[in-house]
Formats: structure tokens, C-alpha cells, sequence
């Protein structure tokens, strides 16, 4: 077992920085669990890096392609993932941690509220939560949902969450600029907290990692 308590940092720099580049790459990823409460969760006490976003974003789509690895089932029809996934990256470094896409509108209102109301739950529970990636479709406003857990991720303690604008290949330069800056007001949110991405047009991978190096 290694624990990020557990490595001296100069270790931990070690294990993840290619010597190279001095740079975090991604060497090994595998899937470990899925839990469908947060009192089931079992772990090694990894440090968890959380990918958390509405349903249909690119949150699967973001961690296979960070992993360059096909370990996160992603999907046409969104809302299948009602399970928090678990990955180990890098040999029992860190986890990923896939959290339930919420605001799926083709399940019950129950069910509906009760995903949220489990990334709550996990926000302010998790002990070895490091680094939170809030993904938002950059085409979309964020809506009330996103609000309501941008001010609770806002709440986590050390956590400075990093804004992550999916499917940016779908908008041409200048409007991708617009985007941000309409939704960094609404989120109230400093643009310099925000990351574009493509898996399609491999925009973002490098500055995504490059949070990792900062843990
Ligand atoms: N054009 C484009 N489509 C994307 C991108 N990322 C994800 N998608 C698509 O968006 C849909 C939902 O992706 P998925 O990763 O399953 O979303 P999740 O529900 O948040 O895990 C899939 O059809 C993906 O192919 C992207 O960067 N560009
Ligand atoms: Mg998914």
C-alpha cells in the first residue's frame, strides 16, 4: 500500500514526475470499484482526484483520455452512471474518482435529487480528497444544479477547484472566449480557474496533468 501521508514528498515527486520532463504523466490506470453509497466506500486511503460534472459532459470521456486508457465506460445515452467509479492511476499513486453525472432528466425526481445529494455527501466526507475538476459543457449556462454544488465544492477545506469547459471543439475561438466569460460570472469564478478541453481536437490534456504536479 502507498499512501500519499505515507511519502515523504520528495518520493512522491519521484513516483509521479517523468525525470525527463519533470512533468506528471500518466503511466498505469485501472479500474478499482464502484460504490453505489458513500458509507460503502472502501479504499487504500489514496489521495482522490474528483471529476465531477451534470450528466452527458465528458466526464468519462475526460478521464479515458487523461488515462489514454478506455477505463471509464462513456455513453450516448447519459445518466447510466449512478455509481461513484473508482480508478487507480499509476500503480496505487491516486485514485480518479468518477462521481454520478447529475440532472438526468429521464429518471425519477426521486432519483433525480438523491445524486446530488450523494456528491454532497462525498464532498464533505471524503477524507482524501485532493483536487476537484468541475466540468461544465461549454455550451451550456450553468443551471441551478451546477450552482448549488460549485458552492459546495466552494465549502471543501484546501480544495481550490479547477473549471474544466468540455467539448470545446464545438465552438469556434471566439465564442469558446465568450463562454467562459459568461460562465465564470455566473459561477463567480476567476477565468483563470478554467481549462478548455477536446478529447476530439486533444485540447487541454497537458494543462490538466499539470494540476496534478501542483497536489
Ligand atoms: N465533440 C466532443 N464530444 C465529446 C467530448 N467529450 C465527450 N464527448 C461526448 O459526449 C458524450 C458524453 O460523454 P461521457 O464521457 O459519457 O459523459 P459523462 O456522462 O459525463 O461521463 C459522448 O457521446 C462523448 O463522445 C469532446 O471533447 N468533444
Ligand atoms: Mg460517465
Amino acid at each position: 500500500m502507498t499512501s500519499r501521508a505515507k511519502l515523504k514528498n520528495a518520493e512522491w515527486n519521484g513516483l509521479i514526475r517523468n525525470k525527463q520532463d519533470n512533468k506528471m504523466h500518466i503511466i498505469s490506470s485501472t479500474f478499482y470499484k464502484s460504490f453505489t453509497k458513500i458509507e460503502d466506500i472502501k479504499t487504500l486511503g489514496l489521495p482522490e482526484i474528483a471529476f465531477l460534472g451534470r450528466s452527458n459532459v465528458g466526464k468519462s470521456s475526460l478521464i479515458n483520455d487523461l488515462c489514454r486508457n478506455k477505463i471509464a465506460k462513456t455513453s450516448q445515452t447519459p445518466g447510466k452512471t449512478r455509481l461513484i467509479n473508482y480508478f487507480t492511476v499509476n500503480n496505487n499513486l491516486l485514485y480518479f474518482v468518477d462521481l454520478p453525472g447529475y440532472g438526468y432528466a429521464q429518471v425519477s425526481k426521486q432519483e433525480r435529487a438523491s445524486w446530488p445529494k450523494m456528491i454532497e455527501e462525498y464532498l464533505a466526507k471524503s477524507e482524501h480528497l485532493r483536487k476537484v475538476f468541475f466540468l461544465l459543457d461549454i455550451r451550456r449556462m450553468p443551471n441551478e444544479m451546477d450552482k448549488a454544488i460549485n458552492d459546495w465544492i466552494k465549502q471543501v477545506p484546501d480544495i481550490e477547484p479547477v473549471y474544466i469547459l468540455t467539448k470545446y471543439d464545438k465552438l469556434s475561438k471566439s465564442q469558446a472566449q465568450a463562454a467562459k466569460i459568461k460562465i465564470a460570472l455566473e459561477l463567480f469564478v476567476d477565468q483563470s480557474r478554467f481549462i478548455f478541453y477536446s478529447v476530439t481536437k486533444n485540447v487541454g490534456r497537458a494543462e490538466v496533468l499539470k494540476q496534478l504536479d501542483e497536489l
